[in-house]
């Protein structure tokens, strides 16, 4: 067993999470989570709302509220959609905490205490309009690199490059559209990267084999490029004011705070149970840690570049990340997912139409992985009807049904395993074994397509065997095949945990079993589980698995969710 810390990357409390930002990071962080507890390891799953920076201070303006209104209602929708969707986090804290004030400020006092910090006056852009200074993201205009026009002050989505606001070329107020733009003034604090660089060259460059491509290669770009220094305060109210003196009216830039939020977030964890936990066991010296961090592609600079190197410049033994899954983006019916053009399914209204596990299989199944992947109803539809109610349901369904009918609503006695049954367990070990492995190294497309083949062999067998049949002439067979169908049911369920667990429950239900009393995955054996279930175990038919839909409810769902501008 060994320690293993998860994080996904904190979405921001403004607005509701899309099923973009789901499988984004959220979910495939949760299934591995959900998996490396079942593979008998001590997990820590941290997550939560980053809450900093102008986007809250806008959002709460717009909605009347104070930013702290505005964040603690947004958290706790944040929250609840989450425990819909079944992510399975230890804690799901917030940036804004009180503890992760306390680590931004140690890391602070480290990183200045060592040189890293510089003082610097800047001119940053101040929206006559809208009266204040315009950081980051409310900026937008023409990217200098790759010409998007639509790209932010902080970064562009498009070539993924981070800009300073000041390079944008056209640039207007994201807030209120104004272009009344001037160029001011202001004193700053700077994190000077080139003084890194070195340390953190030699760190990139030991990740090589750990590191999905995606992921090495923009640390490697960005080496290669050479850092430049990075401003870390901003003139903002909402934010952890600077411990610096001279800069108290100033607050720290989101991006320095949001990381530690990770640090933060687990002592937010530590303090409920302080008598049985601990964060430094995850965080400091603590060499028995592997730290995997789930995000988007865009996150990754910011993870593989700035946070390690803000750790790197304390001096002290934090623990960096070991992998880093960078995912690529989920587009909706070959579009972008937008808010404001009402375009996309987002997560609240998600849970609305259908039960949490349609999405996080059809999600996982479909991960954007290597590349983009995109979101249809006609995929979602096709997918729920035939992976999840022909494969799945109906197996189990059918074998439930026929048992209960024919002989009794309990595991049958009678008769032996053949040939067959040794041909269909050496056929499950390889998917199974297969299954794990891709588990274990997040590779979420392969690792579905084998669940799905593992739940085939079960129709498959089925088929060949014909149990129906075989029962008018030889019911001691028939019996034998049946209670290996039974037991298949309990398997199934078990290799289905990580990715659907209230599917999974129901499942094990149905067999009067619980998921947290047979969950373990390590060492899978099919030879010994397909024998597990004794005849005489009572079970109950009960609920189909799944619900079917049907072409016109596709229809409007199409109409529904598709663009209405
Ligand atoms: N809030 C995630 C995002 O791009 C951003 C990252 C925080 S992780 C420290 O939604
Ligand atoms: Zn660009």
């Amino acid at each position: 067993m060994s320690k293993i810390l998860i994080t996904s990357a904190l979405p921001y409390i403004n607005g509701v999470p899309h099923l973009g930002h789901m499988v984004g990071c959220l979910l495939p962080s949760d299934v591995y989570a959900r998996f490396m507890r079942m593979m008998g390891h001590e997990v820590l799953y941290i997550a939560g709302t980053d809450e900093h920076g102008t986007t809250s201070e806008v959002g709460a303006l717009k909605e009347g509220l104070s930013v702290e209104e505005y964040c603690d209602k947004y958290y706790n929708q944040h929250k609840a959609t989450y425990k819909a969707f079944n992510l399975s986090f230890d804690c799901f804290g917030r940036t804004s905490s009180e503890q992760n004030k306390e680590i931004t400020y140690h890391i602070f006092e480290q990183l200045d205490k060592n040189g890293y910090i510089e003082e610097r006056t800047i001119k940053q852009v101040y929206s006559v309009d809208d009266k204040r200074f315009l950081a980051d993201r409310y900026i937008t205009g023409t990217c200098p690199h790759c010409g998007y026009d639509k790209a932010r002050g902080d970064q562009c989505e498009n070539c993924t490059k981070v800009l300073e606001p000041t390079e944008l070329i056209n640039p207007r107020s994201t807030i209120s559209g104004s272009t009344n733009l001037e160029v001011r003034e202001t004193k700053h604090l700077f994190l000077n990267l080139p003084k890194i660089e070195k340390d953190l060259s030699e760190w990139v460059a030991q990740k090589e084999p750990y590191w999905p491509d995606v992921a090495y290669s923009i640390a490697q770009k960005w080496l290669k490029e050479g850092l430049q220094e990075r401003c870390i305060t901003r003139d903002l109210k909402w934010g952890f004011p600077v411990n610096k003196p001279g800069y108290e009216d100033k607050v720290f830039y989101v991006w320095f705070d949001a990381p530690i939020g990770y640090i933060g977030i687990t002592k937010q964890w530590a303090d409920e149970k302080p008598e049985e936990r601990s964060w430094q066991k995850w965080w400091l010296n603590a060499d028995d840690v592997r730290y995997v961090e789930f995000m988007g592609k865009d996150n990754v600079p910011f993870h593989a570049i700035f946070f390690p190197a803000m750790l790197l410049g304390t001096k002290e033994k934090w623990t960096f990340v070991d992998y880093l899954k960078g995912m690529s983006y989920l587009t909706f019916e070959g579009g972008k997912f937008s808010k404001s053009e009402q375009r996309g399914v987002f997560a609240d209204k998600a849970i609305e139409e259908f039960p949490a596990d349609y999405w996080r299989y059809w999600l996982m199944a479909n991960a954007p992985e290597a590349s983009d992947s995109s979101f249809t109803f006609d995929g979602f539809v096709g997918t729920v009807n035939k992976d999840l109610n022909g494969v799945l349901g109906n197996f189990v369904s059918r074998v439930l049904k026929m048992t209960a009918s024919k002989i009794g609503a309990e595991v049958p006695a009678g008769g032996e395993m053949t040939s067959v049954e040794n041909e269909l367990i050496a056929n499950l070990q390889e998917k199974t074994d297969n299954y794990l492995r891709y588990m274990e190294n997040m590779e979420f497309r392969k690792a579905l397509a084998e669940l799905r083949a593992i739940w085939v062999e079960g129709n498959n067998y089925i088929s060949v065997t014909e149990p129906w049949t075989v029962i008018k002439e030889n019911p001691e067979r028939a019996a034998a095949i049946l209670r290996v169908c039974i037991n298949l049911i309990r398997i199934f369920g078990i290799l289905s945990a990580p990715i659907m667990p209230t599917v999974a429950q129901d499942m094990l239900g149905k067999l009067g079993l619980s998921i947290d009393a047979h969950s373990g995955l390590k060492g899978f054996n099919i030879a010994d589980e397909i024998g597990y279930l004794k005849p005489g175990h009572k079970f109950e038919v009960g609920e189909p698995l799944f619900e079917r839909i049907t072409p016109e409810r596709c229809e409007e769902l199409k109409a529904k969710y598709g663009s209405k501008k």
